[in-house]
């Protein structure tokens, strides 16, 4: 599958830091740090696998000392490629790195592609396709939560989950196939709506995971929320009281705010990219109307909408517009002012709203917050549980769809009491679908297109 060639990079980024690090991998790995690494206090003999050893890099063409290191041996299998691994851990600047790359490179070595020690780790079995994709993930994660995602990732809970369900397939499979295999045992009537059960389970466990890559795509990029409503209800105040900062002016002259700003938040690990809008309304004011406008092109842009209205006063004409105008988009409705006396009619705004979620708060006093960040949250995320894990890869959730879909087939030719060669056709499709999450199915120019995204050195 891979030329056994020993391969090295740099695998600490570009540019100066504490440390720089010089993975080698591969057959020649221990020869080339015996060739370049002398021991400080003379020691000799063999280097102990996983431990860090001290001493220098040294040209061995001119003898000249390059750089004092710290240097670790990995042998093969115990290694994240599988293969014999060895790092030098050498001082950051970019030129001693490169150098000490240079030398390596001279000893016969090969540079790594993108990504090649873990296709490397992934083709030596250390990792499976799932896993190895979750680096990736893991490596690009900015916030805590991405990262946990990704985490959990490597350490197998999509796999298993996979595997799982696999089990479970073939299991239905096998039943199928003895069919097949004595067809005077041919798929009893009775037996068909058990499987046709059995396969449906199956489905829906696949269901749910693939709902979750939007949640993958969220807690990565976070979820774009616009406050919005008419002048002077609050939606400034609410804004700062969610961020907790004074953040944007706030005055009792209807129209202060005038441009769109954008603050991050944390909903409980969710992300959120938060906009405060100019309160829409028709307005002479040509400055003002070129607010409004962008008020209405950040409400048009973002998933989902906190439309504010002022509680201690009657709904107006501009509220009854805006709120009819915003029925079909996402959103939750926050009566603000709740420290004042109320003149909402509820009734009525509930005729408006249909059964969108209603918060009460006081943006003032700081009333109600924690209770519109949880509704905000599960309106985001469409649930208020936590799924098993989440499905972060457009790659997986392809395959699973491809799997759900063969699933569905094989279900309707066993209820249509087709042949039982055609339900195992489908079911084996099903099997290969969830294989290729994991990479049973090895196909070339795949695996070079997700290993190719990977920074060099990893
Ligand atoms: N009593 C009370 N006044 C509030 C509350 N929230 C905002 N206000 C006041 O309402 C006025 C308009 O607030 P602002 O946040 O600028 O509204 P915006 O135009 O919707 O951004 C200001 O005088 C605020 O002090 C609240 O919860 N209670
Ligand atoms: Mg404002």
């Amino acid at each position: 599958m891979y030329k056994e060639d020993t391969i090295a990079a740099i695998a600490t980024p570009a540019g100066e830091g504490g440390v720089g690090i010089v993975r080698v991998s591969g057959p020649d790995a221990e020869r080339i740090a015996a060739a370049l690494f002398v021991r400080a206090e003379g020691k000799n003999g063999n280097l102990k696998s996983h431990m860090l050893h001290y001493g220098t890099i040294r040209d061995p063409k001119s003898d000249k000392i390059l750089d004092q290191v710290l240097l670790t041996i990995m042998r093969r299998p115990r290694s994240y490629t599988g293969e014999d691994v060895v790092e030098v851990h050498c001082h950051g600047g970019v030129f001693v790195v490169h150098r000490i790359l240079g030398l390596v490179l001279a000893q016969g070595v090969r540079h790594a592609e993108p990504g090649e020690f873990t296709k490397r780790a992934f083709l030596n079995g250390r990792l499976d396709l799932a896993q190895a994709e979750a680096v990736l993930d893991l490596i690009a994660a900015r916030t805590e939560k991405g990262a946990d995602l990704a985490l959990s990732q490597i350490k197998g809970e999509l796999s298993n989950w996979i595997g799982d369900l696999r089990e479970q397939l073939l299991d239905i499979l096998a039943q199928v196939e003895a069919a097949i295999d004595f067809p005077e045992e041919e798929i009893e009537l009775l037996e068909r709506p058990a499987l046709v059960a059995k396969i449906d389970a199956l489905r829906d466990k696949i269901t749910i995971i693939t709902g979750t890559y939007e949640w993958g795509r969220l807690f990565r990029e976070g979820a774009k929320v616009c406050i919005c409503g008419r002048p002077n209800v609050g939606k400034s105040s609410l804004f700062n009281a969610l961020l907790g900062e004074e953040r944007v002016i706030v005055t009792p002259i209807p129209g202060t705010t005038r441009d769109v700003i954008e603050e991050s938040i944390n909903l409980d690990g969710l992300p959120i990219v938060l906009w405060d809008t100019a309160g829409i309304r028709d307005t002479a004011d040509q400055v003002e109307q070129i607010g409004v406008d962008l008020s209405r092109e950040h409400l048009e842009k973002s998933e989902a909408a906190v439309v504010v209205l002022d509680g201690s006063a009657s709904l107006t004409d501009e509220d009854i517009i805006f709120l009819s105008s915003t029925t079909k988009k996402m959103g939750l409705i926050a009566i603000n002012k709740i420290d004042l006396e109320q003149r909402v009619d509820r009734d009525q705004l509930r005729q408006i709203v249909g059964d969108k979620k209603i918060v009460t708060v006081s943006a003032t006093l700081g009333h109600g917050l924690q209770e519109l960040r949880k509704s905000l949250r599960e309106l985001i995320l469409h649930t208020d549980m936590e799924p098993p894990f989440v499905l972060t890869n457009l790659r997986h959730k392809s395959a699973l769809l491809c799997g759900e879909q063969a699933l569905a087939d094989a279900g309707l030719a066993l209820e249509e009491t087709q042949p039982p060669e055609l339900v195992a056709v489908a079911l084996q499709q099903a099997r290969e679908s969830l294989e290729e999450v994991v990479g049973v199915i090895q196909k070339d120019d795949v695996l070079e297109l997700i290993f190719s995204k990977f920074c060099i050195g990893k």
